[in-house]
């Protein structure tokens, strides 16, 4: 049976944007310990990993409204297979050798699937039933199966949040828009070790009359799915 089409409109730029909950997943980016906490890749890295902490609250308020109206949920975690043969040498040779990729940490080895470091924060957990995505690339369509997925669901809207705007976030909703999906960065609850990449990034995003997809932020969404509950 199909579900009956139901437009919510959302304030965003570069102008309003309609989903309707039935087709419109939300996806959650990389919300890893190793890119969030001390010990893990984007420490290794240099990054100042406290500045990734602000998208959390609006990320899980995000969540608990999307749960609540039945939306898909879709977590992305970045890592490679243990023995790396899904890492390119071009990924693996950059960084100090004692900081790269497959590297022992303080949180297991450094992104690689089923250390502690790979996990997502407890705060954004997956439940069960909840689909999570493992990606070797920085795009969440690359070597996955998140585009049959969305498919199957009949998805056309994706809601994308995340860590980082200019690097992940940005590929995935660039491979987004390119597969035809709506895609809408959610400003608030994304974020980046470089602010000025953040605001750079989701100004890319929005310009030119929406190039590659629209940017709004938790609230307005929150507040059209609690309207329609
Ligand atoms: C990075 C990501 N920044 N999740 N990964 O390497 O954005």
């Amino acid at each position: 049976m199909t579900r009956p089409s139901l437009t919510l409109s959302i304030a965003a730029e570069p102008a309003e944007v309609g989903f309707d909950p039935a087709s419109t997943a939300l996806v959650i980016i990389d919300m890893q310990r190793d890119f969030l906490e001390p010990g893990g890749f984007g420490e290794t890295l240099g990054n100042d990993v406290s500045l990734l902490a602000a998208a959390v609250p609006p990320t899980q308020a995000v969540l608990a409204a999307c749960r609540d109206a039945g939306l898909l949920v879709v977590h992305t975690r970045e890592g490679h297979r243990p023995d790396l043969s899904d890492a390119p040498p071009a990924k693996l040779e950059r960084g100090e050798p004692t900081a790269r990729i497959g590297a022992p940490g303080p949180m297991g080895r450094i992104l690689i699937r089923g250390e502690p470091g790979h996990a997502i924060v407890a705060a954004l957990a997956p439940l069960p039933g909840e689909v999570v995505i493992d990606k070797p690339g920085k795009g969440a369509f690359y070597a996955t199966d998140l585009g049959a997925i969305l498919a199957e669901r009949g998805i056309a809207t994706l809601l994308v949040c995340g860590v980082t705007t200019e690097v992940c976030v940005h590929t995935t909703i660039r491979e987004g828009n390119d597969r035809g999906y709506r895609c809408v960065a959610l400003a608030d609850c994304c974020a980046s070790y470089f602010p000025e990449f953040h605001r750079v990034g989701l100004a890319m995003i929005a310009a030119q009359g929406g190039i590659f997809g629209w940017v709004s932020a938790s609230g307005p969404v929150v507040e059209a799915l609690r309207a329609h509950a």
